[in-house]
């Protein structure tokens, strides 16, 4: 019996596995994070991460997770930068036996081609930023320009959809321009140089929804340079709590921003590790909190407490 127990002691050592981690890219400092934190659980479980950046190109991530099932991984993580196309892949994976599990974005493929997947509740990411905006404007009417998403995204989807929900009833807010800045910095500055230029110069724009922070601290940029007070002039309301948001709030250039958390692999591999110990099967959806911070929830402190962890 002790030979079968050291035996089994050893297999399950064994289970010390190598994982394929398909990452979108970079686009943003929440991305960037969360490369971080994967890496750190990874190395404390003794994981052989391989890491695949696919410079935000789903070809890239479709071409990396045919070379993991090709060099026979463990596991693989994917942050699928788009809902659709996967189910090809996916197939391939579940042939070859390979749990696969999706990370802070979701895929339209039926759940029986993923083992599970760990993400925040996007839809009311975006409720909650519609909601502090409907509370901090009141009755005023006030014209909202967006920035969306990466397009395609669930995110950029149902950030959409949950802001739409946030302001319902309250016909005094309308969303008057939306457009895709992709998730980044860059774009959101550029995009958002258009908004202005469109309306009057920024008079006529009374905020700004922008779907992650990066294009919110590209935006307030663009809002400076025109002359205006992001923060008084444009509120600025946007989702992912990343430091440099913070930053803005302390000085007063930016007003709300709703957490996700980075660290969406510490789940994912507990779910794993169950399953391939102990044959637990995960839920199909393992949810992260989400939470609003405003400028009333000391933003330098936050700053200092949010800036070492892997931004
Ligand atoms: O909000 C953004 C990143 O997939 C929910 O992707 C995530 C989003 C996050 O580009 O910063």
């Amino acid at each position: 019996a002790s030979l079968l127990a050291s035996v089994s002691l050893l297999s399950s050592a064994a289970m010390a596995q190598t994982i394929g981690f398909s990452q979108i890219g970079s686009e943003s400092g929440w991305r960037a994070a969360e490369t971080t934190l994967t890496k750190m659980e990874a190395e404390k479980r003794g994981i052989d991460l391989k890491f695949a950046d696919a410079q935000q190109k789903q070809e890239n991530q479709i071409k990396a997770l045919r070379s993991f099932i090709a060099q026979g991984v463990d596991a693989i993580l994917i942050a699928p930068v788009v809902a659709t196309g996967w189910d090809a892949v996916l197939e391939e994976a579940k042939e070859a036996e390979i749990p696969v599990i999706l990370l802070d974005r979701q895929v339209d493929s039926k759940d029986d081609l993923y083992l599970t997947a760990v993400g925040s509740d996007l839809e009311l990411e975006g409720k909650v930023a519609g909601e502090w905006l409907a509370k901090d404007v009141g009755d005023k009417p006030c014209n909202v320009v967006e920035l969306q998403g990466t397009t395609g995204s669930s995110p950029a989807i149902k950030r959409k959809a949950g802001f739409e929900q946030g302001i319902a009833g309250h016909d005094n807010i309308k969303i008057t321009r939306s457009q895709t800045g992709d998730f980044t910095r860059a774009k959101g500055k550029e995009v958002m140089e258009s908004f202005l230029k469109a309306e009057g110069g920024g008079k006529n724009i009374c905020a700004l929804y922008a779907h992650n922070d990066d294009m919110a601290v590209g935006a307030i940029q663009a809002i400076k340079e025109a002359g205006l007070k992001p923060g008084t002039d444009i509120k600025v309301v946007s989702i992912d709590a990343v430091p440099d948001i913070f930053q803005a709030m302390a000085a007063g250039e930016a007003n709300a921003t709703v957490e996700l958390t980075p660290n969406m692999a510490g789940p994912a591999f507990d779910a794993l590790k169950a399953y391939m110990d102990d044959k637990k099967e995960p839920p199909k959806f393992i949810q992260t909190e989400s939470k609003l911070y405003t400028q009333a929830d000391d933003p330098k402190a936050v700053y200092e407490q949010k800036k070492g962890l892997g931004y």
